[in-house]
């Protein structure tokens, strides 16, 4: 199965002559064909327990772009509401959370993860796959357990997590007892979702910039190491390839490996790593600035020969955004930028 994909080729390490090319947030606002189907619902997380309109929206970027690999339509945020934090998306300010951790109680008190709650999910993951040509792999995800503990810790987004931080800092003890139950979840998470077809797993530390280089090994990298253990340990999941995305992380490329991840996706300032050791090691994936698709055709071209060049002799590279796009981004640059790394 899948045997043709140049994706799995590259996340097998192997040297290509075209790097394969998804890009995360594939799916979104930016494009009018989600804007049409996302005005149906009010909230957000509504629309993610629709398997049918989750597999709709994985395919558009797919059939508008022919990408290598196609992503789970559904959320990070789906194990904390399951748990009965109450997520939900309001317009402009993104998630917030009626239930969110306050206190060692909350924590000790959370339900028990029932991975059947999350059946929504492996019913898209399900559909999609059906729906997929046999050649392109279907990624499933989850967010870092740090990442989960930090927005269900902070009840919504922000720029600095000041709370979440403040917590930490008098907490520690909870907040690992926190890290481990979301752990285990995310563990039962993914194999699901393993089980119901996908073939690639992507494990999302959107908040791994806000700790210091001690603090992400204690409190991110050693649950993310833990989590891939479980799933390398796991008849149904031994063989499924993960990647793990940091978010500018202050850490060595060494400390990334050390997670166990078969590749390593890489924020779009995360330049001067040692990609020497990483060789032979890890699969690489990345990571052209966002933003740099504002700005016209040169300059795109530019940016992107730049990354090219780097991971020419790189063995398993590939291509993708340094973060997600934006919804400001036109589907116009997203298709210019696909067929000038199909033509390099
Ligand atoms: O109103 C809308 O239309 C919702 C916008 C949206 C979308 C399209 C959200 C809200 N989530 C998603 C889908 C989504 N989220 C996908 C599947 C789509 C695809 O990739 O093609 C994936 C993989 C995610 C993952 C996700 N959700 C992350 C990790 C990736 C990253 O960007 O760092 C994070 C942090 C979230 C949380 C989230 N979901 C949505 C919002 C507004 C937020 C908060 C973001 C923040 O804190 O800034």
């Amino acid at each position: 199965m899948n045997s043709d994909s140049s994706f799995l080729k590259a996340l097998n390490k192997e040297s290509l002559p075209t790097p394969p090319i998804w890009y995360m947030r594939q799916a979104g606002r930016y494009m009018p064909e989600y804007q049409n189907v996302r005005k149906k619902f009010k909230n957000f997380l509504d629309m993610c327990k629709e398997p049918d309109i989750c597999c709709e929206l994985a395919l558009q970027p797919i059939n508008a772009f022919e990408l290598d690999a196609a992503i789970l339509f559904s959320d990070i945020l789906t194990i904390p509401d399951s748990f009965g934090l109450g997520v939900e998306f309001i317009e402009n300010e993104g998630p917030v959370f009626k239930n969110p951790i306050s206190n060692s109680t909350d924590i000790k008190n959370l339900n028990h993860f029932d991975p059947e709650s999350l059946d929504y999910v492996y019913k898209a993951v399900n559909n999609i796959k059906s729906s997929l040509p046999d050649e392109i792999p279907l990624i499933g995800f989850c967010g870092s357990p740090w990442t989960l503990a930090a927005y269900s810790i902070e009840g919504r987004s922000s720029k600095d997590f000041e709370k979440t931080l403040g917590f930490l800092e008098s907490n520690q003890k909870d907040v690992h007892d926190l890290l481990t139950k979301y752990t285990d979840a995310c563990f039962l998470y993914l194999r699901k979702q393993v089980q119901s077809g996908a073939d690639v797993i992507q494990i999302f530390d959107s908040w791994a910039n806000l700790l210091t280089k001690e603090d992400l090994i204690e409190f991110s990298f050693n649950y993310i190491n833990s989590l891939i253990s479980a799933l390398k340990l796991d008849p149904v999941t031994k063989n499924i390839p993960v990647i793990i995305f940091a978010r500018n992380p202050k850490c060595n490329i060494e400390e990334l490996i050390n997670t166990s991840a078969d590749c390593i996706s890489l924020f779009w300032s995360m330049n001067d790593l040692n990609f020497e050791v990483a060789k032979n090691k890890v699969a690489i994936q990345g990571n052209l600035d966002p933003k740099i698709l504002l700005e016209s055709d040169e300059t795109i071209k530019r940016e992107t020969y730049k990354i090219l060049e780097r991971f020419k002799e790189y063995p398993g590279y590939i291509f993708n955004l340094g973060h997600g796009i934006t919804p400001d981004i036109s589907p116009d640059k997203i298709k210019y930028l696909t067929n000038i790394v199909r033509e390099y």
